[in-house]
């Protein structure tokens, strides 16, 4: 279920989490070895993980050496496919990678490129590498880690191939025939020694992707085409018609970060007619965009190399104090500010704000837990400048905008007043240890927060269940009541009003936030490293998930950033027959089950369909979902925030339409993925 609503965040499995993590520490406490056999023996090292994320990051790698020969100029259209076979094909119309003979290496340049490490940029004298991905490992990576990878280039009229295994080529490099035209083309089929956990590309995340770097580089044709199912073409009135075709999508922006900010904002509705837009290479190559709609959240974007920074750094830095200061400024000189009881905070310029701010740096420093934290101190003044420059400018231009972005942010101020009393009501509460936690919690014992888990269980019954299968040591039950509030609706101060979220403030013991920042969490009071929401497996059971997540992801997104939000996985289905029982998450399971313990038929076999928690006992709760030996958890984690961003803004907003139809396409996902 959650699967198909929240397609971009990537779900990792709690196993899959553990090897992620213990591989890069051994990675980091160890030499470095020489050579591709490197990348094998440690991938997660080169591309992070080895499960879904990793598997989409070789894609991603070989997508951004194109783009990078599209930022120098010599190439405009990259074609991507799936094929039939889960391989990857990756096309563009560059100059094609060079084919002649490397001198010391007495090899082709393009088996240098392709199966020595790092060895993308050495032949490029001029070129300014900007893009990459977020390892930006290199193509010869990608090549390691694939079972197939064959390249074609099309250059000085003739066809040159290589093909590899395992990073090791069959034989030198041959022409093959004839070209007109100039390109390289990668097709590449992942490893599945390498990728155990999956080989399956999603449509949709590559897609995402895609979808961005088309709007951070204006006037790249990216094509994305899924050859391995057809799609049915239907008429007016829903009838299938004799065509079909494959799944296809062209990105393509024309005017950047005008037309992703757009994207971005979806349903909402505006309060300046169109966004903000400015673009320079003065200092440093700068593009940014922001747009003001009515609502109270703040949605900023950052972007380096075409890297998606999510925990910020020296560009964001810069874009938030050049508002603020051009904002306040203005306000200030056009005497708006003159009643006004109180300071205006620097979070009150920033509600209703939707931006991307997207940089460009020759040497990036990179910092932070995921290392998407932009650490260049020289990026602070620049990214200031530019938007103080252009913003003045737009409020001089247009004095009823200009108006209307003042009078939101007092209006903020205001609202900002009234949250403090009640935010300080959590403060107070959650300071307090022990005695202060909330009634309905059923604490567990220890106080390790590694190994303690708080379980979010919707509605009491189940949370009786729960109570009663729990490991009393480790695992604590909050039942919540019902819907808890919908955030993305609601103003800050009936947010901190709201019992059931105050309860899990307090429970989960951290404090709020500060005055300038109310999202900023401080977690070193957490009292479990594992929050697992657990809900039924039904459309009323993904809706409250989905509540609980979007109340996470607007105000503890660090929660999320460190990989503490998981999602329980009840079964669908008991399969039974006489004392024979199997559990099932997937349709598909389930029919394997019935043959199975049927012999063949299903006479005799029993299924019976969980509608909710509530229906089962305590034991088979507590051994299907909550027994860490047995149950299946999913960490919720984002993959493209921008796209998560739209998704919950799309699935919680006022705009009812879109959420509908989106609910409705997805709705076949409710019951059958595990
Ligand atoms: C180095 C030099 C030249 C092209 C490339 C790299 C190149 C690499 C990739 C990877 C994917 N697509 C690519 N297209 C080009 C060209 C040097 C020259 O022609 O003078």
């Amino acid at each position: 279920m959650i699967n198909g609503k929240l397609s971009n965040f990537y779900i990792m499995s709690e196993q899959e989490a553990n090897v992620a993590v213990a591989e890069q520490y051994s990675a980091n406490s160890i030499q470095v070895l020489e050579g591709l056999e490197a990348v094998r023996k440690r991938p997660s090292m080169y591309i992070g993980d080895i499960g879904e994320r990793g598997l989409h990051h070789l894609v991603y790698e070989v997508v951004d050496n194109s783009i990078d020969e599209a930022l120098a100029g010599y190439c405009d259209t990259v074609d991507v496919y799936i094929n039939e076979d889960n391989s990857i094909t990756v096309r563009d119309n560059g100059r094609g990678i060079p084919t002649g003979m490397h001198e010391k290496e007495n090899r082709s340049a393009l088996e240098v490129v392709l199966t020595v490490l790092h060895a993308g940029g050495k032949f490029s004298k001029d070129s300014y590498k900007v893009s990459g991905g977020l390892h930006g490992v290199g193509v010869s990576c990608v090549n390691a880690l694939s079972d197939y990878l064959k390249a074609e280039i099309h250059r000085e009229g003739k066809v040159f191939v290589q093909e590899y295994s395992q990073g090791k080529p069959f034989k030198p490099v041959e022409v093959v025939g004839e070209a007109e035209d100039t390109g390289t083309t990668v097709t590449f089929h992942p490893d599945p020694e390498i990728f155990q956990v999956t080989t399956v590309y999603k449509y949709d995340t590559l897609a995402a992707r895609l979808r961005e770097l088309a709007y951070l580089n204006k006037g790249i044709r990216l094509t994305l085409t899924d050859r391995r199912n057809l799609v049915h073409d239907v008429d007016e009135n829903g009838n299938e018609l004799e065509t079909t075709h494959f799944r296809n999508d062209v990105f393509y922006s024309k005017d950047g970060l005008k037309e992703f900010v757009e994207y971005l904002d979806g349903g909402a509705e505006r309060l300046i007619e169109s966004p903000i837009y400015l673009e320079t290479d003065k200092i440093i190559p700068i593009e940014i965009a922001l747009q003001y709609n009515t609502s109270y959240t703040e949605k900023i974007y950052s972007y380096v190399n075409n890297i998606n920074t999510i925990e910020g750094g020296t560009h964001l830095q810069g874009f938030k104090m050049g508002l603020t200061r051009t904002l306040k400024n203005y306000a200030d000189r056009a005497g708006m500010l003159a009643k006004l009881k109180f300071d205006l905070a620097a979070d009150d310029f920033r509600e209703g704000l939707t931006a991307v701010v997207s940089v460009k740096v020759a040497e990036p420093q990179f910092e932070g837990q995921t290392k998407t934290k932009l650490g260049n101190g020289e990026v602070v003044s620049a990214v200031s400048q530019a938007t103080a420059a252009a913003l003045e400018l737009y409020l001089e231009e247009n004095p009823k905008e200009a108006k209307m972005i003042v009078e939101k942010v007092i209006l903020a101020a205001t609202a900002r007043h009234a949250a403090r009393k009640a935010r300080e009501m959590v403060q107070r509460k959650t300071v307090m240890s022990g005695a202060g936690m909330p009634g309905k919690l059923a604490d567990c014992s220890s106080r390790d927060p590694e190994v303690c888990e708080l379980f979010l269980v919707e509605g009491d019954s189940a949370g009786g269940t729960a109570k009663q299968g729990r490991d009393r040591m480790t695992q604590a039950i909050l039942p919540l009541r019902g819907k808890i509030l919908n955030v993305e609706k609601a103003m800050e101060h009936r947010v901190f009003e709201s019992e059931e979220i105050r309860n899990i403030y307090t429970a989960l013991g951290v404090t709020v936030g500060t005055e300038e920042d109310s999202k900023a969490l401080n977690l070193s009071k957490l009292r479990y490293h594992k929050v697992i929401i657990m809900t039924d497996a039904d459309v009323d059971g993904s809706h409250i998930a989905t509540l609980i997540l979007t109340f996470f992801f607007r105000y503890m997104i660090d929660l999320i950033k460190n990989g503490y939000v998981y999602l329980a996985t009840p079964p669908l289905y008991l399969v039974k027959k006489g004392k024979e029982e199997i559990y099932c998450w997937t349709e598909q399971q389930r029919k394997d089950a019935t043959l199975q313990l049927g012999k063949g038929s299903d006479k005799g076999v029993f299924v019976q369909r969980y509608k909710g928690l509530g229906e089962m006992s305590a034991e088979q709760l507590q051994s299907t979902t909550m027994d860490p030996e047995k149950r299946l958890l999913r960490q919720i984690t984002i993959e493209n925030a921008a796209e998560a961003e739209r998704t919950f803004s799309m699935l919680m907003g006022d705009d009812v339409p879109p959420r509908r139809e989106f609910i409705e396409q997805n709705a076949h996902y409710a019951n059958i993925d595990a």
